[in-house]
């Protein structure tokens, strides 16, 4: 055996040393722009990120309307592969159905108000594109109005009532009790709802409103809505079923596929990569990996980025089922090593998305600096709103339920798979709670200011300046307990000293 002399270390062994922060280096300044996918040197990635975060391949973290809410805040979800085919294209073709600008605003419309109330409500929040919910109360009355249209109305219609401008099925989306942007979305998409168009030429203002006699309105198709950008959408796949699945989700509309395995270092992911690659015009992450040889393996196999990271997740037993994996730190210095030289030699950029582990914000700068190019997370993501799963009330806590893929809950053997018998055989992943934390907008702002809060520490107003210049230095255990609060009484946890 080979043996590696240095322990595996992982992010919270590690810190980063401030550099000279220079006067024009504030947080407005700092840019999280990231690459997606490979590209030469001197030429811009067909696709990049806003910001370096990817939700997990999970089905209690990326489905519709995660990958709906992380795209409108400049990431990426990678909608579950463990779901039946039509299932998971289904929910890309609702990712891309989804049109940008469309936001929620409460207010005191009701359908009696006048069109005018409602353009004037858009003119005071500055939205291009309005919902509105019923009364503020959460009662989740829903008007859907969206922007593009060419269908003129004269102006005295202003002062009409809104519900004139409603058909019976928006009518039944506006009475729909507790309903979210998300579920009207879906039942818009479910009924192939088209909208009645109306244009104020006067102040140049274009709106839809949404109705359900789509057969009456061909004349204003859906692409109508598809001719404008949509979200960016990725999804993931496994070596064993990929001849049906990607054309399902190319034809859905994918942007981005990543073949989805605990460890990615084999031969089927090059046939699954090649295959890709072959047969379609859609780009590809592989992993995943934890080393340089499997990360070049994958790269010269095609792989447009790779995913790094074995027995890092928060619900990963692998390392204890098994004995594979390595420390999330160890990996991707490693790699990003390799990556570099790569880039060196043939001018190509692979992008590295360190996935799993991350658990503290701070550990997300770590990885960028250390080389990463994104982050893909499970729980960080499984705790907002926004997830797939229940919120329930555990020991007076709110919580939301958490999965591993390799979990008897979501049976996703083929992640698993080494050849031989289908199925899951033995556990790798648990079932779990974690805290509820709210809105994925809210949270996403605290991590992303951090992030460019100590981007400014460390000089650093890009990601790739960060990889090159910042300085990291390992803590010892000792060092580790100084970094938390210590010799003092906190005040939340009283005087008993217990
Ligand atoms: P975390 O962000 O929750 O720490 O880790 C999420 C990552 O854990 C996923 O992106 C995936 O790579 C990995 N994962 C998902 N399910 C399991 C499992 O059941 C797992 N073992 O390890």
């Amino acid at each position: 055996a080979k043996y590696y002399t240095e322990p595996s270390r992982t992010f919270t062994e590690y810190l980063l040393i401030p550099n000279l922060s220079t006067k024009d280096c504030t947080p407005d300044n700092v840019s999280l722009k990231t690459p997606l996918v490979k590209f030469k040197r001197g030429e811009n990635p067909e696709l990049s990120l806003n910001i370096p975060f990817a939700s997990a391949v999970m089905q209690a973290v990326s489905d519709h309307h995660m990958a709906v809410a992380l795209a409108r805040s400049g990431g990426i979800s990678f909608i579950f592969g463990s779901q039946p085919i039509k299932e998971e294209a289904e929910m890309v073709r609702k990712v891309k159905a989804y049109k940008a600008g469309f936001v929620i605003s409460r207010s005191n419309l009701t359908p009696e108000h006048t069109l005018k109330d409602v353009l004037e409500l858009k003119e005071k929040t500055g939205h291009s594109t309005l919902a509105v919910t019923g009364d503020g109360t959460a009662k989740g009355k829903l008007l859907g109005i969206v922007k593009g249209s060419d269908y003129r109305i004269s102006r005295d219609a202003l002062d009409k009532p809104i519900s004139q401008f409603m058909t019976p099925f928006a009518s039944l989306i506006y009475g729909k009790q507790g309903i979210t942007l998300s579920e009207a979305n879906d039942l818009i998409w479910e009924h192939k709802i088209n909208c009645l168009p109306i244009v104020d030429e006067e102040q140049n203002l274009e709106y839809l409103v949404f109705r359900k006699d789509y057969e009456a309105h061909k004349e204003y198709p859906n692409e109508l809505l598809d001719a404008n950008k949509s979200y960016i959408v990725g999804a993931g796949i496994n070596t064993k079923d990929y001849k049906e699945r990607v054309p399902a989700l190319v034809d859905a509309g994918v942007d981005v596929l990543v073949i989805d395995s605990s460890d990615g270092y084999s031969e089927w992911q090059r046939e699954t990569i090649q295959y890709v690659k072959a047969n379609f015009n859609v780009k590809i992450g592989a992993g995943n990996v934890v080393d340089r040889e499997g990360f070049l393996y994958l790269v010269e196999s095609g792989a447009d980025f790779v995913k790094i990271g074995i027995g890092g997740g928060s619900i990963c037993i692998t390392r204890e089922q098994k004995g594979i994996g390595r420390g999330q730190a160890s990996s991707l210095i490693e790699v990003t090593e390799a990556r570099d030289e790569y880039y060196e030699q043939t001018g190509i950029y692979v992008p590295i998305c360190s996935d799993g582990g991350i658990v503290h914000d701070y550990h997300i700068t770590l990885a960028l600096a250390m080389g990463a190019d994104f982050v893909m997370m499970g729980r960080y993501f499984a705790r907002f709103d926004e997830s797939p799963t229940r919120k329930l009330k555990v020991n007076n806590n709110f919580v939301k339920e958490f999965w591993g893929e390799g979990s008897n809950r979501a049976r996703n053997w083929e992640r698993y798979d080494s050849g031989g018998k289908s199925g899951l055989l033995f556990e790798e992943g648990v079932d779990s709670y974690v805290p509820y934390a709210g809105s994925l907008r809210e949270n996403m702002e605290k991590t992303t200011s951090k992030i460019k809060s100590t981007m400014c520490n460390c000089g650093s107003k890009t990601i790739p300046q960060l990889q090159r210049e910042a300085r990291i230095t390992i803590v010892s255990a000792t060092s580790l307990v100084e970094g938390g609060a210590h010799d003092v009484i906190l005040k939340e946890s009283g005087l008993s000293g217990e």
